[in-house]
């Protein structure tokens, strides 16, 4: 049988989970896809100890939406303590996708630093809609279910960086 090449086969931590509160934005275009995301994540969370009341999410009309509807929820929200952004781009005929996908990427990196907190990219870049489907469920695993693992890392370390107790190396 064919080995498939599954990138969801990341460390998830699965401890000390109950507490976070995390915001989910999904985009609607594409939105067979994104709705797969939003499933991988939140079924990610909830297995790892999320309670279900601490997964709050929310819907914007396209990926362009999502940072600023990041920034939105953390404004409106002080107790969220990450944000999992999920979209799916398809490159078209226009040059859309690449302002859309440029501005996205930086737009949720941006909100991560002003607000230090995680704030994920949980945004597919795809030149066609098979390589989305394949990445969304299929084949290549499901990006959310890596967003929601990425999410969860992120925490943990942000928790280790705020009581100052980093790894030590001896040698
Ligand atoms: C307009 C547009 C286009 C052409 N393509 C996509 C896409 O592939 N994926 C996506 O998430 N959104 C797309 N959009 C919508 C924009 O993200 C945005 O919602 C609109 O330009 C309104 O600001």
């Amino acid at each position: 049988m064919e080995k498939k090449k599954n990138l969801s086969n990341i460390f998830v931590p699965n401890t000390d989970n109950a507490n976070f509160k995390i915001g989910i934005i999904v985009s609607m275009w594409n939105d067979a896809v994104t709705g797969a995301l939003k499933e991988g994540a939140l079924n990610t969370l909830w297995e790892a100890g999320v309670p279900k009341g601490n997964t709050l999410v929310y819907h914007v009309p396209g990926s362009f939406e999502l940072p600023s509807a990041a920034a939105m929820l953390l404004d409106a929200n002080e107790d969220i303590d990450a944000v999992i952004c999920l979209g799916c781009i398809i490159q078209g005929e226009t040059r859309h996708f690449e302002f859309i996908a440029q501005a996205v990427a930086n737009g949720i990196a941006k909100v991560g630093i002003e607000y230090t907190i995680p704030v994920i990219f949980g945004v597919l870049t795809c030149d066609t809609a098979e390589q989305a489907a394949d990445r969304s469920g299929g084949k290549h695993g499901n990006k959310g279910v890596e967003a929601a693992a990425s999410c969860l890392q992120m925490l943990h370390t942000h928790k280790k960086m705020y009581s100052k107790t980093g790894e030590k190396v001896n040698g």
